[in-house]
């Protein structure tokens, strides 16, 4: 899954694909290196960022959706909004991804489930604005497994066909670096829940710190594309169904080696000649 931020203010590449055009551009450009899914947003989720008004967020996202689709682009839209998912599904819009799972606003159940569309719901305890004091957990791993859970139990209740029900821990959101780490490591116990997982790892924060010494100032976001292809590839090993990502080339690489590896014979044998061109080490 392409990103695909119409924003001016979203922590890994605000304001670069703000003006419809370029966005529809950037859309095509992720296609052509290999995106499945476009992920379609109007609404940055950084922390302590401020809402667009529904009006504005849809004067973003509806021409790219709609553009995008037209061109035969899988589309995601990424709204907490009810409304903005109504009129984005009506332009195009094959998937919505919320990042609060239905909590922010209490028409999206209903509009997803009329529409009988695919519905990504995040892990998430809140607005950006102060999420970041609601990084408490007991076990992060238990406690978003349980929390995931529940919701996926009153989406289904809503009429959600369980099967079109993605989940996704939600890294960053609410969740400090151990927090996103330990997360990673336990994908296996969110998968266990039977629901497809998508993992967005991609530039955020915490691998902002990888490589870089306690105290030691992190990586710019657009450094971040190696590291978020190794989460990524970890993700799809564990047999996450989908990674979330914003340089698509770089994990699209890291994929190829997994399943290189996937499908090697454990045992071959043989010698190389260098008639086929793998002479070199
Ligand atoms: N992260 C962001 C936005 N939307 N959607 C899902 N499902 N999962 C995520 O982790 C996620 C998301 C924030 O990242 P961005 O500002 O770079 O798009």
């Amino acid at each position: 899954m392409g990103v695909v931020n119409v924003t001016p203010d979203s922590f890994s590449d605000g304001g670069q694909w703000f003006e419809p055009a370029a966005a529809i551009e950037h859309g095509r450009e992720l296609l052509a290196q290999g995106a499945d899914i476009l992920d379609v947003g109007g609404e940055s989720t950084r922390p302590g960022a401020e809402r667009p008004t529904v009006a504005e967020e849809l004067r973003r996202v509806l021409p790219v959706v709609s553009a995008l689709a037209d061109e035969g682009a899988l589309v995601s839209v990424d709204t907490m909004r009810a409304e903005v998912a109504a009129q984005a599904l009506r332009a195009g819009a094959a998937i919505v991804n919320d990042v609060s799972g239905g909590l922010a606003d209490e028409g999206m159940v209903g509009v997803v489930a009329g529409a009988g569309a695919p519905f990504v719901a995040m892990h998430w305890r809140g607005h950006s604005a102060d999420m970041q004091s609601k990084a408490v957990y007991d076990d992060v791993v238990a406690d978003v497994v349980s929390e995931l859970s529940e919701r996926a139990r009153e989406l289904v209740a809503a009429g959600l066909e369980p099967s079109r029900i993605v989940l996704d821990p939600g890294f960053g959101f609410a969740k400090l670096t151990a927090h996103n780490w330990s997360l990673l490591r336990g994908l296996d116990r969110l998968l266990e829940l039977g629901h497809p997982l998508l993992v967005g790892t991609s530039r955020k924060t915490f691998l902002g710190r990888v490589g870089v010494a306690p105290g030691g100032d992190p990586r710019p976001p657009l450094d971040r594309d190696v590291v978020t292809a190794a989460t990524s590839m970890h993700a799809a090993r564990l047999g996450a169904w989908g990674v979330r990502v914003h340089h698509v080339p770089s994990t699209l690489d890291a994929m190829r080696v997994a399943q290189a590896i996937e499908s090697a014979d454990g045992s071959a044998g043989g010698s190389a000649d260098g008639s086929a061109g793998e002479g070199a080490p």
